[in-house]
């Protein structure tokens, strides 16, 4: 329970973190090293590994060159049951509690519960919720279910309460990878007012300011993705809109 104690306790802290999407598919393996580099400087706080759908099969090379590097802790955050990779430290164990299909509400997670049990991964049980972000995702898509419409805090907030009612441990907010605008910041308020659990938002983070709203109006973690993705330049902005937050809860 290591991750999730520190998580907890974090939030008791009030202190924000910034988690970085590392897509297998995606990796420039020339520029890859210098990245982690990078990430260590700018005191990321998780990497998260995975994605809805991954077409190489790479994560545990990855992983294994963040360990060479990095004692970032590596969070995999999968798609199905086929990305479990027990060299990860944790897993997000996502229940995507704002569709309606049961194969990824409980079904993968059948599948995946006894390797999952055997490989030592710490589990992190996670409300996933996705939300309209402007375009079809690849995780509406691959997952087939509707997100939750961008203008409705109250869906997403009696689905989070909803979640953690029955024991999730986080809450995770998701523009889905590639969102055309994040999670609006009344939606994220709205959410984060209503539970208790750590709130991770992510989907469409690409400036110091949308990592800053999202902050702002509750999200303990914030995961970027494809804006480091385009532009490695922008962590060390993000990072300072971290460090801004928790220099004043100190
Ligand atoms: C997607 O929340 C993550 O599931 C991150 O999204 O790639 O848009 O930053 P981006």
């Amino acid at each position: 329970k290591q991750l999730l104690d520190k998580i907890l306790q974090n939030k008791q802290l009030k202190k924000k973190a910034l988690a970085v999407l590392l897509d297998p598919d995606k990796v420039e393996p020339t520029a890859f090293n210098d990245f982690l580099y990078s990430c260590v400087e700018n005191r990321v706080d998780f990497f998260f590994v995975g994605g809805s759908l991954i077409t190489n099969n790479i994560m545990a090379q990855m992983i294994e060159s963040i360990r060479s590097l990095t004692n970032i802790p590596v969070v995999i955050f999968p798609g199905n049951s086929l990305h479990v990779e027990p060299s990860a430290d944790a897993i997000l164990l996502l229940s995507l509690i704002s569709g309606r299909n049961p194969e990824y509400l409980i079904g993968q997670h059948v599948i995946a519960a006894p390797i999952l049990k055997q490989s030592g991964l710490e589990i992190l049980s996670t409300g996933y919720i996705l939300v309209d972000s402007g375009r079809q995702t690849t995780v509406s898509y691959i997952s087939n279910t509707t997100p939750i419409p961008h203008d409705k805090p109250d869906i997403a907030a009696c689905t989070a309460i909803a979640g953690e009612m029955l024991g999730l441990k986080l809450i995770y907010l998701d523009g889905g990878s590639g969102a055309m605008y994040p999670v609006s910041p009344k939606m994220i308020r709205r959410v984060s007012e209503n539970i208790e659990a750590p709130l991770i938002v992510g989907g469409g983070i690409n400036s110091a300011e949308k990592a800053h709203n999202a902050l702002e109006a509750g999200a303990d973690i914030i995961v970027i993705g494809n804006a480091f993705e385009k532009t490695p330049t922008l962590l060390p902005e993000i990072a300072e809109v971290i460090q801004s937050f928790n220099l004043t809860t100190v």
